[in-house]
């Protein structure tokens, strides 16, 4: 669903021209220094990039999901790392309080969030709880008009950057599935909130993660999102069905992007007395990868759209993400092996996008946890026919 195509039109504009002049020329600074420029933070946040996905009326720009996507193919077109400085706020560090927060909560915390100047961020995973994030560990008893919290948090997205956490945590130990489990905003600066050290990640350099730590960690009982104990992991379902959708589209426009490097690179490079894009060898790559592109590109709107309707998409959601991601890896494969040695070696950049992308398999939920959420909403379909 389109809002207002006009000033859509302007924002995607905008956009296309900030990645291609502002992002794009500073994707190998950021890689090294593992940093994005103070100033490169400060245009994001004139562009309204925090507060695509928050609502108008808490200030954001209150973007549809058609409307998310079409951003999100955008930015996919350079390091994930600078969409993932603006992802969480947009994405799983928001949607809690969006989806299921409180009236108060959410004028708390969003208008912050959509002017950039408070980073969420989302904390469901734990060192012994990754694709069963059911069987999470950390607790939250409540006392008098608190709770405390105890337990790790692992590979938080954003961590060292962010204001505040959307927090998992069990509330009814005898419950040791879902059931038990509650959703809670913890702001940084709470006594008993630390931040392990800074992950060594494969790729991605520039977006952080880290453990967070909770050790008698007492926050206001206002704080529970929503102000319902036991449906927390259905918040963080929720979260993951639209953040899966949008991961999904960013897998589009990297993957976009990578095939036109790949492109221009067969075009300008010569061998056997030919440019390499006049090889049949060369083009069945360049051709697989045009239509994994255009596979993908049209179930994400399709699906973006069916949610603007308000439908359940949640194995849709699944599918893109899993294909979507899937189809990215082996775009990246491609482009690594159309650059031949110059793929291998960092000066070109392709070989920093096949290391960044490999993450979007894993994250926001793994290819195999979608097959299960795929499999699961097929037999149950099935078993209401
Ligand atoms: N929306 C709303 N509710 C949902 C839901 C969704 N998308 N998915 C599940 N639920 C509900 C179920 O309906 C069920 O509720 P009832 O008990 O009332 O029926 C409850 O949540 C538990 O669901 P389920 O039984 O399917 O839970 P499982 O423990 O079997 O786990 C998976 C489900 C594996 C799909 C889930 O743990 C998962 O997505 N894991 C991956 C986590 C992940 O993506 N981590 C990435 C890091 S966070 S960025």
């Amino acid at each position: 669903m389109i809002n207002d195509q006009e000033t859509l039109n302007l924002l995607l504009e905008n956009l296309s021209r900030f990645v291609r002049e502002r992002l794009v020329p500073n994707e190998a600074e950021v890689a090294e220094s593992d940093r994005i420029p103070g100033h490169i933070v400060d245009e994001m946040k004139a562009l309204g990039l925090f507060g695509l996905c928050i609502p108008q009326e808490y200030d954001g720009l209150g973007l549809s999901m058609e409307e998310e996507v079409l951003v999100a193919f955008e930015l996919g077109k350079t390091s994930p790392a600078f969409r993932s400085l603006i992802g969480t706020n947009n994405g799983i560090g928001s949607q809690g309080l969006i989806i299921d927060g409180t009236e108060e909560q959410k004028r708390r915390y969003l208008p912050r969030m959509a002017a950039g100047e408070l980073i969420g961020s989302f904390a469901l995973t734990e060192p012994d709880s990754g694709s069963d994030a059911a069987s999470l560990r950390t607790t939250a008893v409540r006392d008098g008009d608190s709770y405390v919290l105890n337990g790790t948090k692992r590979f938080i997205t954003n961590a060292p950057e962010a204001g505040i956490f959307t927090v998992m945590a069990r509330t009814d130990p005898t419950i040791k599935g879902a059931g038990g489990i509650s959703a809670f905003v913890v702001e940084v600066g709470t006594p008993g909130v630390s931040l392990g050290k800074i992950d060594q990640k494969m790729g991605q350099k520039g977006a952080h993660t880290c453990d967070v730590i909770f050790q008698d960690c007492r926050i206001p009982a206002a704080n529970l999102i929503g102000g319902v104990e036991g449906v927390g992991f259905k918040t963080a379902m929720r979260v993951l069905d639209k953040g899966r959708l949008h991961i999904a589209a960013v897998c589009v426009g990297a993957a976009e992007r990578m095939l036109n490097d790949a492109l221009t690179y067969a075009l300008e490079r010569k061998q056997f007395g030919q440019a390499l894009a006049e090889f049949q060898l060369i083009q069945a790559m360049l051709a697989d990868s045009q239509a994994d592109i255009y596979a993908a590109r049209c179930m994400v709107l399709d699906a973006a759209r069916k949610r603007d309707l308000k439908q359940d998409v949640s194995m849709e959601a699944s599918c893109c993400k899993m294909f979507a991601s899937e189809m990215c890896g082996r775009v990246a494969d491609r482009a690594v092996q159309i650059f031949g040695g110059a793929g291998y070696v960092s000066e070109y950049g392709i070989e920093r996008f096949y290391r960044d992308v490999r993450l979007f398999r894993i994250y926001e939920g793994t290819t195999q946890i979608q097959q299960l959420v795929i499999a699961r909403n097929l037999i149950r379909r099935a078993g209401q026919n």
